[in-house]
């Protein structure tokens, strides 16, 4: 299938989404973000495919939602129209892990786009903000809400109230992203990190998923009891007795999925 605003692309066990509109920075337009819905249901469908990952360009992962589309918009428009609202959640209903791979500018949009995926790498360059106080709004896309969960209130509050940006070393410091990367080797170390999740049996990693999502959403006694039941159900998968045996019998393990 051919996008218009991004390029999709297969490596191996890894799907591969672009973000491509070098002119806007990337800005999230209607558009782009249906065309990323569909790419990752099509990733999704896909047998093939065990984890994904959404990336930008070397200058901007995405420099906010399309400021120009909004611009004229009625309240009217954007509350009944649902406007940049039907399609933005689509990432965080995949149960492929999906990885962002940030370098440039994550604004607005763009960060909450980064913080909807199941963690970030960001390249050295890479820049976070929640600007949209500076335009008289407000982040309108979980902004509020995941960035405090990552950074604390203290930080996500002066981002939230002042737009300032943080480079990698201040995200990664503050648990906003896993890991910091040369922004050449960005790309090559997302997919590889991809490829080796995709790599693990499936069943455990949409549980290890939804467990670790269970922490945002419950309490600590129902998350750990949510996750001992999905522990042991995994005792009735062939994949924990080849993970075993492998280990048992010092080689690679190879998981069936099943
Ligand atoms: N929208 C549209 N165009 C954008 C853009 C954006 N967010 N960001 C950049 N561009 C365009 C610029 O207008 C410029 O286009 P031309 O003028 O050349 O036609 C081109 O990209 C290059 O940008 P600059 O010339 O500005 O490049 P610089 O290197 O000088 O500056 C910058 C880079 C990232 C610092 C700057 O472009 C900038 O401040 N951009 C805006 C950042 C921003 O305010 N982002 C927040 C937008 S509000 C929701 C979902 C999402 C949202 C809300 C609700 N729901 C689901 C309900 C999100 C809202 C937002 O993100």
């Amino acid at each position: 299938m051919s996008y218009e605003y991004i390029l999709t692309e297969t490596r191996e066990n890894v799907g591969l989404i672009t973000l491509n509109r070098p002119d806007a920075l990337n800005a999230l337009s209607d558009g782009l973000m249906d065309e990323v819905g569909q790419a990752l249901t099509s990733f999704e469908q896909d047998d093939a495919i065990g984890a994904v990952v959404i990336t930008g360009s070397e200058k901007a992962f995405a420099a906010g939602a399309d400021i120009k589309g909004m611009k004229d918009r009625s309240y009217m428009d954007m509350y009944l129209g649902n406007f940049i609202g039907r399609n933005w959640e689509q990432v965080t209903r995949c149960r492929k892990p999906v990885i962002a791979a940030v370098a440039g500018y994550a604004l607005g949009g763009g960060c909450e786009l980064a913080m909807m995926c199941d963690f970030i790498l960001a390249a050295d360059n890479a820049r976070f903000g929640q600007p949209e106080i500076k335009l008289g709004i407000i982040p309108g896309a979980g902004g509020t809400q995941r960035l405090t969960r990552f950074v604390g209130k203290s930080k996500a509050m002066e981002m939230c109230l002042t737009g300032r940006m943080m480079d990698a070393q201040e995200a990664e410091r503050a648990g906003l992203v896993s890991r910091i990367i040369p922004s050449a080797d960005l790309l090559e170390e997302a997919v590889k990190t991809a490829g080796e999740i995709a790599a693990m049996s499936r069943p455990s990693v949409f549980m290890a998923k939804t467990a670790v999502n269970k922490a945002y959403e419950t309490t600590l006694a129902e998350g750990v009891a949510a996750e001992r039941i999905m522990f042991q159900s995994l005792f009735a998968t062939e994949d924990q007795k080849e993970g075993m045996s492998a280990f048992s019998e010092k080689r690679t393990a190879d998981f069936k999925n099943r």
